[in-house]
C-alpha cells in the first residue's frame, strides 16, 4: 500500500492469481467492462501469447470516498501457467489483496490446488504470513458442464478461512461480488495496521458504501 496523507490518497495492490486458464484476466475484462468509465483507467495486458499472460495485466480503479479522499486500486493478474512462477513472485510483491481464481470443473481440482501451494509458497518467499494476507476465493466458469456443485461449494465455503464466491467471469458473473469482498477484507487488514480511519476520518462502514456505490452501479444495471 501507499499511502499519502497530505494529498489525501491511498493506493491499493489487489492481485488476481490461479491456475493457467481460470480465468484471471477474464476478471480484468470484465471489471473493465462493468465498472463505470469514471472510475477506471486503460486496461493494461502486457506481452500475450495466444491469449495467455506471460507477464501480467492491470486494471487501475480509483474511487474519491468521504473526506475527499482518493483511493486507487490498481488490479494485477498473475500468468497461470507454470512456468512463469518467477513473474508470479514478482508480481506478488507489495500485494495487500490476493482474489483466489480457481477453475470450478472437476477436472481442475488438482491444478487448483497445486496453484494455491505456489501462492502460498510465493508469499512466504515475499515475506508475507498466508494466515494474514486478505484472500477470497473465486470458483469460476460455473456456466461449464461437470464443475462443482452448490453443495461442493457451500462444502468449500465451510471449511475455507477464505470467503468464496461463485462466478461466470465470461458473462460478467460474480466479479464485481469477489472484487467488492476483497477490497472490504483488504481494508480491515490496512485499518489494523495503519489506522486509517485516524489518520482520514473515515470509518469502515463509510469506506465500504463509498466502494460499493462505485463498483455496483453497472452491475446492478446488468441485473448480475
Ligand atoms: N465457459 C467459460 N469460459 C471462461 C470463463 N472465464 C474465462 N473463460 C475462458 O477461459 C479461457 C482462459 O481465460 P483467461 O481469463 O485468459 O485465463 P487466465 O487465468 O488469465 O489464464 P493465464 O493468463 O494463462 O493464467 C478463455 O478462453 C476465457 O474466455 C467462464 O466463466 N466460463
Ligand atoms: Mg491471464
Amino acid at each position: 500500500m501507499q499511502l499519502n496523507v497530505q494529498d489525501r490518497e491511498i493506493t491499493i495492490k489487489i492481485v488476481y492469481y490461479g491456475p493457467a486458464l481460470s480465468g484471471k484476466t477474464t476478471n480484468l475484462t470484465a471489471i473493465h467492462s462493468l465498472v463505470e468509465d469514471e472510475h477506471r483507467g486503460k486496461l493494461i495486458t502486457l506481452d500475450t501469447q495466444d491469449d495467455r499472460t506471460i507477464f501480467f495485466d492491470l486494471l487501475p480503479i480509483h474511487f474519491k470516498a468521504s473526506g475527499n479522499l482518493l483511493i486507487k486500486v490498481k488490479l494485477f493478474t498473475v500468468p497461470g501457467q507454470v512456468v512463469h512462477d518467477s513473474t508470479r513472485r514478482v508480481v506478488l510483491a507489495g500485494a495487500d489483496g490476493v482474489a483466489f481464481i480457481a477453475d470450478a470443473q472437476h477436472s481442475k481440482k488438482q491444478d487448483n490446488i497445486d496453484s494455491f501451494n505456489n501462492l502460498k509458497k510465493n508469499l512466504k518467499l515475499n515475506g508475507f504470513d498466508p494466515e494474514s494476507m486478505p484472500m477470497v476465493v473465486q470458483f469460476n466458469k460455473l456456466d461449464l458442464p461437470d464443475t462443482q456443485t452448490k453443495e461442493e461449494i457451500e462444502e468449500s465455503r465451510r471449511r475455507s478461512s477464505h470467503p468464496v464466491y461463485p462466478a461466470v467471469a465470461i458473462q460478467g458473473k460474480g466479479v464485481i461480488k469477489t472484487l467488492a469482498g476483497l477490497i472490504a477484507l483488504t481494508w480491515e487488514e490496512l485499518e489494523k495496521k495503519h489506522s486509517l480511519e485516524d489518520k482520514f476520518g473515515i470509518t469502515r462502514t463509510a469506506f465500504l458504501e463509498n466502494v460499493l456505490s462505485c463498483l455496483k452501479m453497472k452491475d446492478i444495471k446488468a441485473g448480475i
